[in-house]
């Protein structure tokens, strides 16, 4: 389907979604925040598609936030749909159940980063930059920026760059956890493409249950995450991939996953 916003392209079971306002640095309004909405719930359902990589249009940018014109005539009740929208967005790509790589060139502030962090891995240019500058819009973050930082490099990281709303660089966020890898901006294309490549010919039922068992467990006591984690191993048991994982193990070749 043709977005307005956005770019899709799928590479066998790679889908790579695009944001694509380049003139705007990518930055989010409503529009985009539901075509992504939709793309995300198409890649979902769509059981040919393994991976996904979302990406910004451009090497300037990845996302450089909310679109601040668009916010700037909001009232408090279209805010708090506006952030509700974007959270769910968020919750959506967060729990695909199918790995989601955030691939960044450029800028990934405040809504940017938010996204970027709904992403379960991330690979950074050397060049990129990250940051929640809400603050010095006399806002908070509103797309989940307090809660996945905190979850992500701790209380003292979050406060941090929260509070003083300051740019840190792809190497800074990668002390922090934040970014998976950081590459040469040349090699970013290819380092995304192994990595999807590698995560799209994997078991899908094992990648779900990481998912799952990492997502839930961050949320729950050990116990329960246990529990998770019991499931999706017992799960992977009921597919042609895991007899065909540990076949091929044993008889010292390269697994086929069929997804099965
Ligand atoms: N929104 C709208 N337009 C933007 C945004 C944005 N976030 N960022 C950049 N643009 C536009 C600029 O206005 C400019 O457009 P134009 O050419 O028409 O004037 C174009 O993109 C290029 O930008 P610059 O000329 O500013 O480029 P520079 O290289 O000089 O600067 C920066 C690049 C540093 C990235 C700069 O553009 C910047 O600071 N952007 C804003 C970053 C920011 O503050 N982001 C946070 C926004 S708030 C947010 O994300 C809240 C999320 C939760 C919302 C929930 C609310 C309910």
């Amino acid at each position: 389907m043709a977005y307005r916003n956005l770019l899709t392209r799928d590479d066998g079971a790679v889908r790579t979604i695009t944001v694509n306002r380049p003139d705007k640095l990518n930055a989010l309004n409503l529009d985009t925040l539901n075509e992504l909405t939709l793309a995300f719930s198409q890649a979902a359902h769509d059981s040919s598609i393994r991976a996904v990589v979302l990406t910004g249009a451009g090497d300037k940018a990845f996302v450089a936030g909310a679109d601040i014109a668009e916010m700037n005539t909001y009232t408090p009740t279209q805010a708090l749909s506006f952030s509700r929208v974007g959270q769910a967005l968020m919750l959506t790509i967060e729990r695909l159940g199918k790995p989601v790589i955030a691939r960044i060139p450029g800028y990934a502030l405040g809504g940017g980063m938010e996204l970027a962090m709904a992403c379960h891995l991330r690979i950074a240019s050397a060049k990129a930059k990250f940051g929640q500058p809400e603050i010095n819009l006399g806002l908070i973050p509103g797309f989940g920026g307090t809660q996945r930082l905190l979850r992500l490099a701790g209380r003292g990281a979050a406060l941090e760059l929260c509070l003083t709303g300051k740019q840190i660089d792809a190497a800074r966020a990668h002390a922090l956890g934040v970014v998976t890898d950081v590459v040469e901006p040349e090699q970013l294309d290819d380092v995304v493409k192994d990595l999807a490549e590698q995560l799209a010919a994997s078991a899908p039922r094992a990648a779900a249950g990481i998912l799952d068992a990492v997502l839930s467990g961050g949320e729950c006591a050990i116990e329960q995450g246990l529990d998770y984690e019991s499931q999706g191993f017992a799960l992977c048991f009921a597919t042609e991939d895991m007899r065909e994982g540990t076949s091929a193990f044993l008889e010292r070749r390269k697994p086929a996953f069929k997804g099965r």
